[in-house]
């Protein structure tokens, strides 16, 4: 089998399982078993860089490079996340159309290709991960690799029209086509490239061939999991996990509790969510002193302009429902800015009776599955989801609400709040039967089986006699 060289702008944790979600664990594994290389940003920033530094983390190895100031301005805070990011998430309003983010993030993906280029062997697979590196396959094909590349999307891909305003989006789509197979979170996602490329780019499809710009490549939906029977595990068996459920559930005194994880994201919708909370506790008194709304909100990305001033607007109104309706012995919002281990964060989702995940827009959302994967079978709480979170296409059996709609968003808490446990139970065992078929490994094992199995084929195919 051949070596898996993996590529994403951040690396591991590889070592502290505790830390590492469920894609890292993944990857973890999958490079463990046939070993193999997980390349990227070592997370700082270093103005006389020392170029790749490679360590041995026992049977993989890690290989990292700093960025200069300059790049983690122009490429990271910049292109990345204050073009892209916004852009792919229909945030036309806050996205930077700056040309100079767009050069630094030629560059950093050319400073980071041409780092890995001497690492290759002839018969790696490679396989780069999301939108920090678009342009990364395309950098390698240039020096020279003839490996197979695959690229994963882990955020939406917009709309041809929200794409076109992006002024180098051209030359982005093109540099997609450098890899053998892409990768896109759901068929919508899947079918918005497609109708880039044959729209705006003048290419055609077949199937999940996609031609353009003198190449044929594979493009097809692959969902992400989670590993579902190790978070059922953890949530129902691990001590921290058990500590955690017995601290909410005395802390909470005999009342429910509804629960939301999110960094803390415009994407996310939080401000949307904590108005439709208010918007319950107004439109049904018999939830006051009933229900408490915990959301787990860590910092992200917090040197960008738009991030803190969301977090200011969370704060002025979780301190305005809390004033208007909390009582001595009851505080109707719990809003933490700080993240979770990962065990505790289970047995949290296993203490709540609602999960409230709803997005402004979600390439999948993993914490809607994880909600799912921690219930008691006997006893499972409720999710309500974005219809526009990626999610929503695999779990049916949520609530699904819009979330720019205040009323609706109210009124499905209302609903999941006096569901009965029949209905409970029957829409977790559908949903926790979906989770467990398509977990994690499915999706990694059906990503480089195409990647690895089909793509060569079709490249043989397409090679001139
Ligand atoms: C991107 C896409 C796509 C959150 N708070 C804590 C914590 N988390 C963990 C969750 C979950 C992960 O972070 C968040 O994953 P999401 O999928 O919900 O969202 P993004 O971070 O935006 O991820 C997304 C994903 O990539 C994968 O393809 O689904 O659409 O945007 O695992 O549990 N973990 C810990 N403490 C916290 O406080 N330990």
């Amino acid at each position: 089998m051949s070596r898996l060289v993996i590529v994403s702008n951040r690396v591991g944790p590889v070592r502290d399982a505790a830390r590492a979600g469920g894609l890292a664990v993944a990857l973890v594994d999958a490079l463990r078993a046939r070993g193999g290389l997980w390349y990227g940003w070592s997370g700082d920033t270093n103005n006389q860089s020392a170029g790749v530094k490679v360590e041995q983390a026992g049977a993989l190895q890690l290989a990292t490079a700093d960025l200069t100031e300059d790049e983690y301005d122009d490429y990271y805070n910049g292109f990345a996340n204050r073009c892209l990011w916004p852009l792919f998430h229909y945030r036309i309003d806050l996205t930077a159309f700056d040309r100079r983010y767009y050069e630094g993030y030629r560059r950093v993906n050319a400073k980071f290709a041409s780092g890995l280029f001497p690492l290759l062997r002839k018969d790696d697979t490679i396989w780069v991960h999301d939108y920090h590196f678009l342009a990364f396959g395309n950098e390698l094909r240039q020096m020279g690799a003839e490996q197979a590349i695959g690229f994963f999307l882990h955020i939406p891909f917009p709309s041809p029209e929200v794409l076109a305003t992006l002024p180098n989006h051209d030359a982005l789509v093109r540099g997609l086509f450098a890899y053998d197979v892409l990768g896109f979170q759901t068929s919508r996602d899947l079918e918005r490239f497609c109708d880039f490329v044959v729209r705006e780019a003048g290419g055609h499809v077949e199937g999940d061939h996609v031609t353009c710009f003198g190449r044929t490549i594979i493009a097809r939906a692959f969902p992400i999991g989670i590993d579902t029977d190790g978070f059922a595990k953890m949530a129902a068996e691990s001590e921290d996990a058990r500590r955690q459920h017995e601290k909410a559930v005395r802390s909470l005194r005999g009342r429910a509790q509804m629960i939301g994880v999110d960094r803390l994201d415009y994407t996310k919708g939080l401000p949307e969510r904590f108005q439709a909370f208010e918007r319950l506790l107004d439109d049904y008194p018999d939830a006051r002193g009933e229900l408490v709304y915990l959301q787990i909100a860590p910092t992200s990305r917090g040197d960008v302009q738009a991030y803190r001033e969301m977090r200011q607007e969370l704060e002025g109104l979780s301190g305005h429902i809390n004033g208007q309706y909390g009582e001595f012995d009851w505080t109707p919002l719990r809003y933490i800015n700080r993240a979770f281990a990962r065990r505790s964060l289970a047995g949290l989702y296993r203490a709540s009776k609602i999960g409230l995940i709803t997005p402004l827009r979600d390439g999948m959302n993993l914490v809607a599955k994880e909600y799912i994967a921690a219930q008691n079978p006997e006893d499972p709480g409720v999710l309500i989801l974005s219809r526009f979170a990626g999610a929503i296409y695999q779990m049916p059996e949520a609530i699904a609400v819009n979330p720019y709609d205040i009323k609706e968003v109210a009124d499905a808490i209302q609903n999941a709040r006096y569901m009965s446990l029949e209905e409970r139970q029957e829409r977790f065992q559908a949903l926790f039967d979906g989770l467990k078929r398509d977990d994690v490994a499915y999706w990694r094992d059906s990503f480089l089986a195409t990647l690895e199995h089909e793509a060569p084929m079709h490249r043989k195919a397409e090679r001139p006699a």
